[in-house]
């Protein structure tokens, strides 16, 4: 094992190598050009002791992964360096799910911004612009890095004032999932968006690629009904649960073909909340966290998984059972979308008389949640204008009662497309829960229950 100290120490010094190398000015040496105070671990892998290791490329050394309902940062490469260009600013309708928009903060005209790729060992150089009305400045979560490019404003940098483009530049030599999001009035940024997703492929990998590799960030919003603006001084009564900034049925599916090993990336940037994200169908293993691998001795099998706020979990599991199975937040409050908070509690409540009165007032009333929340998301129910219904979409067999942190893995014998969705999975027959028959309710319990 190599000691972080090891690990900044022996980059300050192949970066202080490269600068050299490059017959560097003052004013291009990088910032993490101290002197070396020790030459390189030999226990580091070759890669690590060159000063460049050839930039990473797709399908040579890694797979891309897939952020569903978002993308890939593009970059290109610069002597060597890899470059991104990230540009911090409004964006404007946003939706979350059909009938719900929302004016959000983001990145690259996107909320969340889109998933950065490296591959370890790259040199990498990350402009940050600021379009937004209000400083900011960009925080690498879970990356081990000189403390001048962590990107906590005030105390790492000054802040990014509108206007300014800040150049963060590091040496990536961790392989993993980790998170970049604003760390400049977080409270209020974060809130309104400005999150993101870093993957880090491993040059050398030590287990087999997956078939599939998605990325999801949780967060969660305050969205009043009505209303157009995510409510950053929400502390408690977050109404707006969200997979890559969308609500189900806003969600898209991920697609596999059985035997494919999959992996899901999931990080948590949600304000205030963790999630136990659950899985039907699969039995997974949590492989890695935003800190490294789980050794193989160390993962045990889960259907559940609690992401807390300001983490990774990445699980891993064969796609072996054909069908439409449920990934979700197993908090039965955030798979509920803006209409079902802050309602009376009416269950069993007889309102016809009432109904009758107000009728009078307002045609066509109709008090709602007397015996739950399953007719509140049907298509017939009204909600305020940009506001979503409490629940669900329309599903194969009836209406699906589950909308907020709600997708759904579609795995299918055959896949022509992963970017495709195939539609419903039809159960093969006699393999779907239907209404028992007379006969059979009379051999097995002895009676038909009323
Ligand atoms: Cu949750």
């Amino acid at each position: 094992m190599i000691t972080r100290r090891e690990l900044l120490t022996s980059a300050a010094a192949i970066a202080g190598a490269a600068a050299l190398s490059r017959n560097a000015t003052a004013q291009d040496t990088p910032a993490i050009s101290a002197q070396p105070k020790s030459s390189p671990s030999p226990l580091q892998p070759s890669w690590m002791r060159a000063p460049h290791p050839e930039p990473g490329q797709p399908g040579k050394h890694y797979t891309p992964t897939v952020t569903l309902n978002g993308s890939t940062m593009p970059w290109k490469i610069v002597d060597g360096v890899k470059v991104f260009h990230m540009v911090c600013e409004e964006v404007r309708d946003h939706e979350f799910a059909p009938g719900l928009k929302a004016h959000c903060w983001g990145f690259n005209g996107q909320v969340h911004g889109p998933t950065i790729e490296f591959v370890e060992g790259d040199r990498v150089r990350i402009y940050v612009t600021n379009k937004l009305p209000a400083a900011t400045s960009i925080h690498w979560h879970g990356i081990i890095l000189p403390c001048g490019m962590d990107g906590v404003g005030g105390l790492s940098q000054k802040a990014i004032q509108p206007g300014e483009t800040f150049k963060y530049e590091f040496t990536v030599w961790q392989h993993g999932t980790f998170m970049y999001h604003s760390h400049h009035d977080e409270m209020t940024q974060m809130a309104l968006g400005m999150i993101g997703m870093i993957v880090v492929h491993p040059r050398e990998p030590k287990e087999p690629r997956p078939d599939r590799d998605f990325v999801y960030a949780l967060s969660e919003w305050k969205i009043a009904p009505g209303t157009m603006r995510p409510d950053p001084n929400e502390m408690v009564e977050f109404n707006v649960l969200t997979l890559n900034a969308k609500c189900y049925p806003g969600t898209a599916p991920l697609v596999a073909k059985t035997g494919d090993r999959v992996r899901i990336r999931i990080g948590n940037l949600s304000a205030m909340d963790h999630h136990s994200m659950h899985i039907h169908g699969h039995t997974f293993k949590v492989t890695a966290t935003d800190g490294g691998d789980v050794p193989e001795s160390a993962r045990w099998p889960e259907v559940t998984i609690i992401v807390p706020v300001g983490s990774v979990r990445t699980i891993e599991f064969t796609a072996d059972n054909p069908g439409d199975w449920p990934f979700h937040c197993h908090m039965s409050h955030h798979v509920m979308t803006q209409m079902g908070h802050g309602l009376p509690n009416l269950i069993g409540i007889d309102v016809e008389g009432y109904d009758k009165r107000v009728k009078k007032v307002v045609p066509g009333y109709m008090t709602m949640g007397q015996t739950g929340m399953g007719d509140m998301g049907d298509m017939g129910m009204k909600v305020p204008r940009n506001s979503l219904p409490m629940i669900g979409g329309v599903g194969p067999h009836d209406y699906i009662t589950m909308g907020g942190m709600f997708t759904v893995l579609k795995v299918r014998e055959q896949i022509e497309n992963y970017d495709k969705d195939p539609g419903w999975f039809e159960k093969p027959p006699g393999s779907r829960a239907t209404n028992a028959s007379e006969d059979e309710l009379k051999r097995d319990l002895g009676f038909v229950p009323a």
